[in-house]
């Protein structure tokens, strides 16, 4: 399976994290959105040309959050990313579909600001907190954020937590969202190499594309 990909960019981080605990290897095919003949190569396989975009034997599948589930639905039989029981299941899509409509929506329109006006405006930092808030409740409520053990909701939630690291966002006053994030990226033997590839990545990124922003 190929995965075009780019470590800048959260989602794809987030199906590298999923293809890693399933301990699936993907040939991954660097794809940068800024580069117009991998935007092109990227268009004749998905029209809406984002990254990550999954190719499974000639299948493509694009949104992350649509490639995690392709992913536990084929590799994960026992349900341990995606629990089989409903009640359970629907806390980890609760989780999914907060991440994706308020928490991930809100730290990606703060970095859209501070790149627009150079700093996030104090709206912008009131519903990023109210998602915060919530994001420290859900987290504190159980052994993870959905379930008592990892799931996908845990996956993607951290991406947006780590995805904070461009505000440099202070995650002082959550001191759960701290603590849960020790013990999600504990469940990644190799995930210190991996947050460091994304930093210095992101540092290069931002280098190139917001040399005015500080990382
Ligand atoms: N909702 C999508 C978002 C994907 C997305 O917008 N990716 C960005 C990079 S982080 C991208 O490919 N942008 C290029 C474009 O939209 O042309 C997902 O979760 O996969």
């Amino acid at each position: 399976m190929e995965l075009y990909s780019d470590i800048v960019s959260p989602p794809c981080q987030n199906v590298l994290l999923v293809a890693k605990k399933l301990g699936i290897s993907l040939n991954v095919k660097k794809s940068d959105i800024n580069v117009a003949a991998d935007v092109a190569a990227l268009t004749k396989l998905n029209p809406q040309h984002t990254i990550p975009t999954l190719v499974d034997d000639g299948h493509v599948v694009w949104e992350s959050y649509a490639i995690a589930l392709y992913l536990v639905q084929k590799y994960d039989q026992e349900g341990v990313l995606y629990p089989q029981d409903p009640k359970v299941r629907s806390v980890v899509n609760q989780r999914l579909f907060f991440d994706i409509g308020t928490l991930y929506k809100n730290v990606l329109a703060g970095i859209d600001e501070l790149l627009a006006n150079k700093r996030v405006s104090v709206e912008l930092e009131r519903k990023l907190q109210k998602a915060l808030d919530l994001t420290e409740k859900f987290v504190t409520e159980r052994s993870f954020i959905a379930a008592d053990h990892l799931t996908l909701a845990d996956i993607f939630v951290l991406g947006s937590i780590t995805t904070l690291d461009w505000l440099r966002y202070d995650l002082e006053r959550y001191p759960g969202i701290r603590s849960w994030v020790k013990k999600v990226t504990a469940e990644f033997p190799d995930y210190d190499d991996f947050y460091k590839e994304i930093r210095e990545g992101t540092k290069q990124y931002i280098a190139v594309n917001c040399p005015d922003l500080e990382y």
